[in-house]
Order: structure tokens, then sequence, then C-alpha cells
């Protein structure tokens, strides 16, 4: 039952609408009656915490307020939404993100100093909201951003993690990892406890025949678990735009204890129930890049799926529109195959609860769907036991099977004279155990499949996906090059350089136009703008300095070479060749006369990232850099010429202190294994140069910038496939320069050389499958090049503007553009005052 407020009544409420404040001293008084009200403290024991608190607070009453404008004017127009399916959000911090696309950060920043506080340490009180892995979870986060900046009525919808990716300590070196407990306070969340669906697990089918001849199934029994909503509002940059995020979380049907069983004095039992309902929405799966098939992730999966359909289709339902309409109101984006349920339940909602026929609701799924897949690593791509499935979901497995056979009928009739196509395509995998294929699944329910760079789009239609270009014609697979928000990116992260831009090109325009950073080129042979640009770069050195310092104890120079990587730890991602290059450049100063190392240029190697608490060799990477660390920088020899850093917990808030600082970053994959990357993106929009192979979208940053901004090395794509070959067939010798790096570890330079033997043993005797001795050469090379070029510091800072100028494809918004256009059919809503 709607509960509205009658029409004669409502007169009352418009009189009495609230506006949310503006100006300083508006959001002074908002604050204080924050502290005082809400939070029941006052000018006697207001922290920093407290600060925060009342901030966020006044900041949310604010987001509330356009959050309802927005969706009483999308639901009014009844225009076509898009609903963004991810397992993953990384969203970061949310407050200077509210403040920013508010635009009363000044406003707050001088509020809070009357009050007696610095706004960098209000907005350094709130806790990440880390709910995603590395790349997939940032993109999500990024996309969120665009599609409110763009007006674009979407909705995401994820999970509430109770705990988010684990918090990372090094403790002697090696990776331990710590609960990330987030939700103690966390003022952007809005618990709609009136916003609940049922989601039912296990039992069975029963098939019946109704009066008609119809065939009827029922899926009866099993257990119930109750999703609960919980809304974070998204505010679109200089927009009144606010989208809603929606994260479900879990919880025992029927309240929190079972009271039949409670009354009956079965309490042990009863919360027992409560917990394995809750453990669902608990935590966060912390791999990247590889899928482990759990049964409590199939859970997750289901439950998430189910509740957001449920809430989609019931959405739709309040239109009263006819079924055949329902893709002209709903596009409905997968990210990855995680979601690939999806496509089941839509098709079991439209058959076996609201009575359509299989074809007409196979099409309405099918034009519904769309599927972005975000790698082509083996180890990443999603199957489950068809024994679990049946168990888990039994109707489901069933649709399975169906649009399998209807599948694979209409490619028996088109490939009559290939038998092999069926086996090689069945969404069944006939292995012993039966698996169900995801990715086939999601292209064979979807109507657009998407890669995020060209080269990953190519490689997916020519490899993991080629019989499906067969069956289905290239027109199904396209590409959409990622992006990212250059909000967050550039304006918050870097906000010197942001308005030094904007006092440029024209002002703040080009954060929502981002191809208007081409106007900068012209600077770059500007010499005194040159020395603002450097001055900006060095300020921000300064600031990574000084975290360093107070994170590690270790001094670095600011005017040294700032080379960076961070990102998940992977061998895909080869920070062992980065480790190794760095051990060749410490045996290289070290074999030098004192005044031949006075004229070599000083460099600080920072590393940073997470790996999955699994991995253990990502483990064994992580213990080496900090070894080397260890040794290089104790080293009274080396002093200053060369510094290894780990920094532990990177995240995205560190993130945000890292990538302005950059001089280099390194982006070296395995040609043909990293899908396009993204960070790579943030360092050269933030005026960092890049060192990387031919992979992902590094090569379209190429093409974007020109070859004489960044430095590519290593062997291509398509020559990966014949060089394993020879390793494993061939004779295999190692480049003797990684030779030299090696026999420096076994004779314990860096600790206990045992530590490290299965790092070696995988180039040396297990045929060196990511290619790090084939690129060692070419990367030491090219690491020359840099030195050399870094030398000569107006011609770097030259390249280092061009670039930035350059980068405007690189916007998320671009790239929602795309989906908007090519896959989803949807159109922009302004939400006027
Ligand atoms: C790519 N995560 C980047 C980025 O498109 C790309 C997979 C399975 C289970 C859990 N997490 C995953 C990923 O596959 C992932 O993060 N992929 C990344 O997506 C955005 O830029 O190259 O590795």
């Amino acid at each position: 039952v709607e509960a509205s407020i009658p029409e004669p009544q409502r007169e009352a409420w418009k009189k009495n609408q609230t506006s949310g404040f503006r100006g300083k001293t508006e959001f002074e008084k908002e604050v204080v009656r924050h502290v005082e009200t809400t939070l029941a403290r006052s000018v006697f024991n207001c922290d920093e915490n407290a600060a925060y608190a009342a901030t966020s607070l006044a900041f949310r009453d604010r987001l509330i307020l356009d959050w309802n404008r927005t969706q009483q004017r999308q639901t009014y127009r009844d225009s076509k939404r898009v609903y963004y399916l991810s397992l993953e959000f990384l969203m970061g911090r949310a407050l200077d993100n509210a403040m920013l696309n508010v635009g009363q950060k000044d406003d707050a920043k001088a509020g809070l100093a009357e009050l007696g506080f610095r706004i960098e340490d209000i907005i350094g009180q709130e806790h990440d909201a880390a709910l995603g892995n590395g790349g997939l979870g940032r993109l999500a986060a990024c996309f969120l951003d665009s599609l409110a900046s763009l007006d674009f009525p979407a909705w995401g919808y994820g999970l509430r993690y109770r705990y988010g990716i684990f918090k990372q300590e090094i403790i002697d070196g090696y990776q331990v990892e710590v609960p990330d407990y987030w939700l103690d306070f966390n003022p952007w969340e809005f618990p709609r406890h009136d916003v609940t669906v049922d989601i039912q697990f296990f039992g069975n089918v029963s098939k019946s025949v109704d009066s008609n001849g119809k065939a009827i199934a029922k899926w009866e029994g099993g257990e119930i678990v109750q999703a609960v909503a919980f809304d974070v509002p998204i505010p679109g940059y200089a927009t009144p735009t606010t989208n809603n995020l929606r994260l479900w979380s879990s919880k025992a049907s029927g309240g929190e204890f079972d009271f039949q069983k409670f009354n009956n004095g079965e309490y042990e039992s009863s919360v027992a129930d409560q917990q394995r309902a809750e453990t669902i929405s608990a935590v966060l799966y912390p791999n990247d890049n590889l899928e482990r098939g759990k049964e409590l992730r199939l859970k997750q999966q289901y439950f998430w799926v189910a509740a957001s359909l449920y809430d989609i289709v019931r959405r739709f339902k309040k239109s009263h529109r006819p079924w055949i309409e329902f893709s002209d109101q709903v596009a409905i984006q997968l990210n990855d195959t995680h979601p690939t349920l999806a496509i089941v339940e839509l098709q079991r909602i439209l058959l076996d609860i609201e009575g359509l026929e299989w074809s007409l609701a196979w099409d309405i799924v099918t034009s519904t769907f769309g599927y972005t897949n975000h790698t082509v690593l083996p180890e990443a791509l999603e199957k489950w036991p068809v024994g679990l499935m049946q168990h888990l979901l039994p109707r489901h497995l069933q649709i399975i099977y169906d649009i399998n056979l209807f599948f694979l009928q209409t490619v028996e009739k088109a490939f009559p004279n290939d038998r092999d196509i069926l086996r090689r395509v069945s969404i069944i995998e006939e292995s012993q155990p039966k698996m169900v294929r995801m990715a086939f699944l999601a292209i064979v329910g979807s109507h657009k499949v998407n890669g995020v760079a060209e080269l990953h789009s190519d490689l997916i239609k020519t490899t993991i996906f080629k019989d499906f270009v067969e069956i289905y014609g290239p027109d199904k697979f396209t590409n959409v090059t990622n992006g990212i928000t250059p909000r967050r990116w550039l304006h918050q992260a870097n906000p010197r350089l942001s308005e030094l831009i904007a006092s440029k090109v024209g002002g703040h325009d080009f954060l929502k136009d981002l191809t208007l950073l081409n106007r900068l080129e012209r600077y770059a042979e500007d010499k005194d703008f040159r020395k603002e640009w450097y001055e900006i770069k060095y300020a921000n050195k300064v600031r990574l300095a000084k975290h360093i310092k107070a994170t590690t104890g270790v001094t670095v120079n600011p005017a040294a070479l700032f080379d960076v990587q961070v990102k998940r730890i992977h061998e895909y991602k080869r920070q062992q060749l980065n480790i190794f290059g760095v051990i060749h450049r410490y045996l290289t100063l070290k074999g030098m006369t004192p005044e031949e190392r006075k004229k070599m240029l000083p460099r600080v190697s920072i590393f940073g990232g997470k790996a999955a608490p699994g991995y253990w060799m990502a483990k064994q990477i992580i213990h080496l850099i900090n070894s080397v660390g260890s040794i290089v920088n104790n080293d009274p020899e080396i002093g200053d010429l060369l510094k290894v850093i780990f920094i532990a917990d990177y995240n995205v808030s560190k993130a945000e202190i890292i990538t302005p600082a950059s001089d280099l970053s390194e982006h070296i994959s395995t040609a043909g294994t990293e899908a396009s990357g993204t960070s790579n993106m943030k360092f050269v929009l933030n005026g960092g140069l890049i060192i990387g192979t031919c992979d992902g979208a590094n090569i379209e940053i190429t093409r974007e910038i020109g070859e004489s901004n960044i430095f590519l090395f290593g062997n291509l794509a398509e020559d990966v496939e014949d060089l394993r070959h020879t390793h494993n067939y061939g004779d295999h010798a190692i480049d003797s320069d990684l030779e030299k790096v090696f026999l420096e570890i076994e004779k314990g330079t860096f600790g206990t050389p045992n530590d490290f033997s299965a790092m070696i043993a995988a180039v040396r005797q297990h045929g060196d499958y990511y290619l790090v001795s084939d690129d060692f050469h070419s990367y030491i090379e090219t690491h020359h090049l840099v030195d050399e070029a870094y030398r000569n510091q107006e011609e770097w800072i030259k390249k280092s503007i061009i670039s930035v100028a350059r980068m405007g494809f690189f916007s998320s918004d671009r790239c929602i553009n795309e989906y908007a256009e090519q896959i989803w059919n949807v159109e922009p809503l302004v939400v006027h005052d």
C-alpha cells in the first residue's frame, strides 16, 4: 500500500519544505546543530571525529533533498533507466567528493576554520568505503560519478559488505591482513527497513500442467533470507542530479530471531539461523582477477541479483506498461559475469511468476542485458559446478538447461557440418564435474558484449569468444574503452593543478568536458607556465615524501625521480620485473666509482598494492620488495641515489596522494594480459609520464598523447604465444643481466635466498609464462631512456603538459556516453529547480 499524503494536506508540506544550507553561515549553523543534537555533544567535547560526523551530516542533508527531487522527477517522467549491477563499488571517501560536486567546499573550509578545524584534517577522519578489489570496482565508482554528472537516470546495485577489502599491514616485510570493519559510523547510507525482499535458496521444483495444458513450474521449500536496502546518494558534479546506489544487506527473514524457535527454547539454533543469514553479505571476496568457486560466493551473487531484479521489476510494474515495453524502460549492465544469474532470474520471473511464453520472455531478457568483460585470464573466468547450482537454485538450473538447449539448436542449424562447435560453445561444459560457463551464459543472454580497451575487445573476439562471433556476427561485440572521473582524479586529488588548468582553459568547464584540456597545449612553450607546473608537481612530491616518512620512517628526496607502481600484486602485472630491475640498478650503482656515481640521477622506486590472501607468489613478491628496500635504503654508499619504498594498504584515498606525485609510473603487464588498466590514465592526467608495454589502454594513450611522450618497451601481444611455446619446447636462455640479479638474490644479499627461490624458478624452470626474461633487456634499456629524458627537465615538463592536454578522451564521461548510445539507448534527464 502506498503511504502518501492526501492532496489537501500537501499544501502544508510544500510550505514547510527545507532547502538545505547555502553559504558559510548556514553551514556552520548546521554543523553546530548536528554536534549538539544529532551527536549529543558540545563545544566542550567536539573532537575532529565529531566535526567530521557533523560536517558529513550537514552535506548528507543537502544531498538527500537533491536525491528526493531527482527520484521524483525520474518517476514522473517515466523515462528509461540504467541499472549497473556490480559486486564491487570501490568508492573511497565521500565527504570531499560531496563538497566539490555540490560546489560548497569553500564555504565548508571557511566555516570549519571559524569553528576551529582544518578541512584536510576533517576530510582525513573518514574511513574509505572499500567495497572492491581493484580496477573493476573502481571503474564502477567512476561510472556512478559520470552517470550522475551527465544527468542519466541510473541506479547502481551492489552488496553492503560488513567487511570491505582487508587492510594491509607490513610486518617484517610480509603482508598481514586485518579485517576492515567500516560500518561503525557511516553517515552516507540510508537504511530502508521498509524496502525488503525475501530471497529463496535450495528447495525443490514441482512441475504440473494447468487447465490450458500449459506447463507450470513451482519452486518450493528451502530457506528464505531477507534482503534489506541501504541507499547511498551519488551526487553529480555541478548538477542537482543525485542518483542512488542501492546496497543489499542480508538478515534472517522474520526479523532478528525465529520467534517460534525462540519461544520453544531453541535459542541457539534460532541465533545460528540469524548468523547464517547475515553471513551472506558479511565479507567481500578479496580476489582480483581470480574466481575460486566457493558456495558462499554463489549465494552472494544470487542474493544480490534476485533482490535487485525484484526491485527493478516492481518499479517497472508501477507504470502499468505491457511487458513488451520492459526493455524500452530498463537497461541492465552486467559488470563482468558476477551478476549473470540476473539473466536467468528475469527469465524465471517472466515465465513462472508473470506467466509469459518462453520466446516472448527470452526476447525481453536479451534486449535488456549488456555484458562487460574485464579479463581474459583463464583463472578469472567464472564456472560453477552443475551440482552446486542444482542444490542451491534448482529452478535456475532447469532454466539454464533450457536456454542452452534452444541456443544449441540454433547453432546446430547454422553449422550443420560442425559437430565440435556444439561442445565448444555449450553453456554446460561436459567435464567431470560438469560446469556452468557463466561468460557463455552472459553472452547468450545479452544483446551486446563489450571489452574495455581496443586491444582487449579484439582479443576476446579472436580468442575466448571466437565461436560466438561466428554464431552471432561481429556486431554483437563492441569496444568501450575505460575512462576515469576527472572530478576525483584531478580536481579532488590535485586541486592546485586543477586550478592552474582552469586559469588557462577558461574556467572549470573542462571538468565536464575533458576535451577542453587541449587548450593547454600551447602553454607547453611558455616558460613561466612550465615553472608553475613543475612547482605543483614538486609540492605533491613533498606531500608524498611526508607520508612516506610518517608511515615507513624512510627519508626520500623530493628532487629524485619518483617511479611508482601501485596496483594489485599479480604475476601478470609483473611487479617482479620492476623489482628485478631495481636490483639491477642497485648492482650497477654498486659497481661504480664514487665519481661515476655522482653523475647518476637519484630515484625513488615506490610500490603499493595488496596480494590476495591465498596468492602465495604475490606475497613473495611483496616480501622481496621489502627485503630489497631494507638493504638498499640503509646502504651508505647509495644514499639518495636509490630508495625502495613499499607503501602499505594502498587504497583509494592513498591513491589520491600518490597519483599526483609521480614523475614516472609503471604499467608493465605481459602484452595481452591487462584488459585496460585505469591507473595509467590517472597518472598521465596528473602530469606523470609512463613506462609501459603495448597492452590494454596504454596503446590508446600512446595514440592520443603521441609516441614521443611515453616509454614503451617489450614484446607485442601477437608474439606472446610463440614465445611461450619456445620456452616450453626450445632451449630457453635467461637474459644475462637478469641472471646476475638472480645470482645476487641467491647469494643472500637480500635475506634468506630460499624465500625467493620460487620467483626465480618461475622464470628459469617453469617456462617464464609472463615473459619476464624476454622483456628484461628492453625494460632496462627503456629505463635508461627515462633517465636521459629526465635530465632535460624543460623537455620533460613539456611532455608532461602536452600529455595532459591530450588526455580528454579518457574521461569516464566519454565512456558512459558511449555505453548510453551504443548499448543502453538512454538519454539524460535534467532535474531543474
Ligand atoms: C582489469 N576483477 C583491468 C579493469 O575494466 C581493467 C575478477 C574476478 C573476480 C574478482 N575480481 C575480478 C577483475 O577482473 C578486474 O578488476 N579486472 C580489471 O578491470 C576495469 O582496467 O585491466 O584487470
